[in-house]
């Protein structure tokens, strides 16, 4: 059996960057990653038309100056196989590969008492004293309950399976399930080579447009020269993003300048009209409808076919309470004579048969099926591995009605395991987010290191404390009342059925607050073995 200090499970954006801190304390890491390289999302979502949705510059790694100004974004909002490369380029620079070991699906991990006793799905056992999960909150995929679903004899693939060698729409008829943000960047990109594409849509989403651009050269310049500027404006918003709400209140101004500003807004890249909007956006209900009414009245003007607008509308849900897709010609896609948007909800899909689908309604015929139909957020990779904690204890069990974390990166009872993006870290702009915890945690191990600690465990108290916090944070949110992973609900898998406060939603600047108290504090909120203050210390 190999032994290490460290086994990171992953080697996305968040196992990376820890198998690179972990080295320079130097520990003897191994990275189990099921995929053949490295990038997690950014390796598995390899569908046509998927990119950022957060400017690219602000998106990459932060932490090393020499490669901020070697690489060069092409786009604003750069498209996924350029992000790849990216990756790839990062792990070429830092010689990941050796410490990664690919192919290597994580099937369970033990707490023994002293560490982590971790198998693959081939079989082989590996122990740790640290157990780092890097597995992403949106990873674990899911696919449509649905009869006769391994009956189709055409292709047919979620968008996070896509297979690597692509796909030739031309001339084929073709379905996609699901209008989420990947939807969305499937649809508009299908519909370009497609011969007939019918999307099935169960609820509607308010997309606002990406307007992305190539970066010139003089750009290019600015933002190499801007970094450190630009990465402390992350840091300093609500979501890490570079936009940030407006401070006004919705009637604060007049009608005429809030439909300026939402103009100003629509017309602008990125999501500035989601998270740079009125403050009040998602908390007031007349201020949240009338933005609605705002991005409804743009859908009527571009989708030319008055009945299909309103199937496009969402009637149940205001905008931005849930993820906001963000487009590029999105709804000009429904004014294509060869497209055809059928309502999931009216006309329920009841099976998938060998040739196509069948509706309530009716038989369709398809080449090609398509799931973009999301995933089990936040948790559902961690549910996917078999996690025993102190006595035996299944992480899966002790989470079943809902994550209980202290900051999202420690759980009472799984002694030594770290999670990166586990439940209640704040996300966003998702690696600035990573790179603070992987920060923290490398902080704690070095804190362990020098202190001749073998064992950190979140105490209970710490953790009741931080769960009151994750709930007070939600306090009047919107997004609330609405299904999405945003609120921890997936009709497609069992237990989540049910609205809960999934996700830690207040600030990034208050979470790292909050964080850093913790380390400054020397780690109260830690019961530590040997404890602090014995002998060894
Ligand atoms: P999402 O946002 O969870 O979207 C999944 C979509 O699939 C959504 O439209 C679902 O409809 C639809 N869906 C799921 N199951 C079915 C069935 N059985 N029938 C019809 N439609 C179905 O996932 P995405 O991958 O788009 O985005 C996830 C995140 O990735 C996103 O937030 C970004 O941060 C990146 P529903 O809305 O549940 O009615």
């Amino acid at each position: 059996m190999a032994r290490f200090d460290a086994i990171i499970i992953g080697a996305g954006m968040s196992g990376m960057f820890q198998l690179i801190r972990l080295r320079e304390l130097g520990m003897k890491v191994r990275v189990f990653e099921a995929g053949t390289g490295v990038g997690g999302t950014w390796y598995w979502n390899r569908y046509p038309g998927a990119r950022f949705d957060s400017e690219s510059y602000s998106y990459g790694f932060s932490f090393d100056p020499e490669l901020l100004q070697e690489w060069s974004w092409s786009e604003h909002f750069a498209p996924q196989p350029e992000t790849l490369r990216y990756l790839n380029r990062v792990a070429e620079k830092y010689e990941l590969h050796r410490d990664i070991q690919f192919n290597a699906e994580v099937k369970s991990a033990h707490f023994t008492g002293e560490g982590w006793h971790v198998t693959l799905a081939d079989g082989s056992a590996h122990e740790a004293r640290f157990l780092i999960t890097a597995i992403g909150p949106l990873s674990a995929h899911t696919l449509p309950r649905i009869e006769g679903i391994e009956s189709f004899r055409g292709p047919s693939f979620h968008t996070a399976r896509w297979p690597k060698e692509g796909i030739d729409f031309a001339g084929k008829r073709v379905a996609v399930i699901g209008t989420g943000a990947t939807g969305v960047q499937t649809i508009q990109e299908v519909a370009k080579t497609v011969g007939h594409l019918t999307v099935f849509q169960r609820t509607p989403n308010w997309c606002t447009p990406l307007h992305n651009s190539q970066i010139t050269p003089e750009q290019q310049a600015a933002i190499k020269q801007g970094y450190p500027e630009m990465f402390a404006r992350c840091a300093e918003t609500y979501a890490c993003f570079l936009h940030t709400a407006d401070p006004r209140g919705t009637f604060e101004v007049t009608p005429a300048e809030r439909e300026a500003f939402w103009e100003k807004l629509y017309a602008s890249p990125g999501f500035g009209i989601w998270v740079g909007n009125f403050r009040d956006s998602y908390t007031d209900p007349a201020a949240n409808a009338e933005l609605s009414a705002f991005i409804a009245r743009k859908i009527r003007e571009r989708v030319k076919d008055p009945k299909v607008a309103e199937m496009l509308i969402p009637k149940n849900h205001g905008f931005g309470t849930r993820r906001v897709p963000m487009e590029t010609r999105y709804y000009e896609v429904y004014n294509q004579p060869n497209v055809e948007l059928v309502d999931s909800k009216a006309t329920p899909i009841t099976r998938i048969t060998p040739t196509g689908l069948s509706t309530t309604e009716r038989d369709f015929e398809f080449d090609i099926i398509i799931y973009a139909t999301g995933f089990d957020g936040l948790t559902g990779a961690f549910d996917r591995i078999d996690i025993r904690g102190r006595d035996g204890a299944s992480l899966k069990q002790a989470w079943a009605s809902g994550a209980r974390t202290l900051v999202g990166m420690l759980a009472h009872g799984f002694p030594n395991m770290f999670m990166l993006l586990g439940p209640h870290t704040a996300l966003g702009n998702i690696p600035r987010s990573i790179e603070y915890n992987v920060e923290w945690v490398t902080a704690l191990l070095a804190h362990m290191q020098a202190h001749h600690l073998t064992l950190a465990e979140a105490r209970p108290e710490a953790v009741e404390a931080w769960m009151a916090h994750v709930m007070e944070c939600s306090i009047g949110l919107l997004s609330n009342d609405v299904d999405s992973w945003f609120t921890g609900v997936n009709k497609n898998v069992e237990g989540r059925q049910v609205r809960t406060v999934a996700r830690y939603s207040g600030s990034a600047p208050g979470y790292r607050a909050r964080c850093d108290e913790i380390a400054a504090g020397g780690y109260a909120e830690l019961d530590f073995s040997p404890a602090c203050g014995s002998a060894s210390d």
